[in-house]
């Protein structure tokens, strides 16, 4: 049984409480980080990969430079659930500590 996707009410709810950066559609959600260096960019990967495997949830990431461009989906599900959302409070908490 796939997990149940968010209805866009759901996920605007979630959204208020994220990132600002976070843009959100029944597809997916996106953001685009722009870091110190592309170092500082590498870190938050490496950093993001563990607590992925917490969860067993993925992001889709473009590590373009000093940017990482990350999209959030339940590819089981087509569409966004609550491990998105939850996925996407984890990220903001990584790259706030980082520069
Ligand atoms: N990550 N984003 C995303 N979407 C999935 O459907 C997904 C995943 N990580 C692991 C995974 N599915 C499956 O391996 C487990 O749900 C069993």
């Amino acid at each position: 049984m796939a997990r149940e996707r968010l209805s866009q009410q759901d996920i605007e709810t979630a959204l208020a409480g994220l990132n600002p950066g976070w843009q959100g559609g029944p597809e997916k959600l996106t953001r685009s980080i722009e870091f110190a260096d592309f170092p500082t960019a590498v870190e938050f990967v490496n950093r993001i990969a563990p607590r992925c495997e917490e969860i067993d949830h993925h992001p889709d990431l473009a590590l373009r430079w000093r940017w990482v461009d990350i999209e959030l989906s339940t590819h089981s599900s087509g569409g966004v659930t609550d491990l998105d959302t939850a996925l996407a409070g984890i990220v903001d908490e990584v790259a706030g500590g980082l520069p």
